[in-house]
């Protein structure tokens, strides 16, 4: 059973430990998950590459992540990051600590040896039983940058900074125009049985990996059923500030204004199905009108049993659509 997920960081490691609960209870080890994450967080700091949404994957599907923040590494210090501090290198509201570092320089060595980011995520990955592959959406670099009154400014600096309390214009996914899927990404689209989108920012996550060329046309091409999984519960953002990225394209927090905002694909857009929490149930009709089967189920991603509970009901709702 070929899962293949779209991801981001926080929210998308969340779903996707759910996820290898529910694959594995249900296909045992016949399930084979491959997670296509977002690079646009992506950033070269301090001379290492920072690949935010892969490394909160990473580490949380290894097991070594700093579940509270939901990035970074547990049981991290800082002593590296305050002699950069102190000379003045990175950015001082930024943390990278030494055992992050670890991974950053890691990848950067494997890139300057001449690794694909898809090759050298695979060696990173290959330390711990995963359980799933990282897959980044392209080997290209297309960092996100966020317009402001203030200037552009990369899109970490935006979110970290300034909490994305500075009211973004527009996102830009710098130099896509010159950048393309990675192939392993676009195998793991074409030869899915199911592809689900994690309940990721819909902007800045999930819409960054689809503005890379050749997403769309794998995923229209694609034989799998397409499910979504909502980001907004209740009107409400669950993750970061989901809220704040839609405003700047202009979409409504709302459960049913994202799926519309996907499109369901017999309109030409992405889905088959979309997960409704049960707090978004009135929002069914709206959803079923656009010609994408909706159900409606607790969204919450508690970790364990619960986010397993939200990764069934998303396959099972795959299950249901015949393609
Ligand atoms: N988020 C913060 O709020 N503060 C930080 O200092 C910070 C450092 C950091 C370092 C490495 C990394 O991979 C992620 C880091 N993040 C930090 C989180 C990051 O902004 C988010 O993981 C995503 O970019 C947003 O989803």
């Amino acid at each position: 059973m070929r899962i293949t997920v779209l991801a981001g960081g926080v929210g998308g490691a969340r779903f996707a430990l759910g996820l290898r609960d529910a694959a594995r209870e249900l296909h045992g080890d016949r399930a084979e998950i491959r997670i296509v994450t977002n690079v646009g967080d992506d950033v070269w700091l301090a001379g290492v590459k920072v690949c935010p949404d892969l490394d909160s994957l990473l580490y949380a599907l290894a097991g070594v992540g700093d579940t509270e923040r939901g990035w970074g590494r547990a049981g991290e210090s800082e002593r590296v990051a305050a002699e950069l501090t102190a000379y003045g290198v990175g950015w001082p509201w930024f943390t990278l600590g030494d055992l992050d570092l670890g991974t950053h320089l890691a990848r950067t060595a494997m890139l300057r040896d001449g690794a694909t980011l898809t090759e050298a995520t695979g060696r990173l990955a290959a330390r711990w039983p995963l359980g799933a592959t990282l897959l980044p959406v392209t080997d290209d670099e297309v960092p996100t940058h966020v317009v402001t009154d203030e200037g552009v400014l990369h899109f970490e600096e935006w979110w970290v900074r300034t909490r994305a309390q500075l009211p973004a214009h527009r996102f830009v996914q710098h130099g896509v125009e010159r950048s393309r899927i990675a192939p392993a990404a676009r195998a793991a689209i074409a030869d899915a049985d199911v592809i689900l989108l994690a309940p990721s920012n819909p902007v800045v996550s999930i819409g960054t990996i689809l503005g890379i060329p050749g997403v769309r046309d794998a995923l229209e091409t694609a034989a799998a059923p397409v499910v979504g999984v909502s980001p907004i519960i209740g009107g409400r953002a669950v993750r970061g500030m989901a809220a704040a990225c839609l405003a700047a394209i202009g979409v409504e927090a709302d459960a049913a204004a994202v799926a519309a905002h996907y499109g369901a694909r017999s309109g030409g857009g992405l889905l088959d199905g979309w997960l409704l929490a049960e707090e978004d149930a009135g929002s069914r009709e709206r959803v079923e009108a656009l010609g994408t089967r909706a159900a409606v189920r607790p969204l919450w991603l508690t970790p364990g049993e619960p986010a397993a509970q939200v990764a069934r009901d998303a396959l099972e709702l795959a299950a249901s659509l015949t393609r």
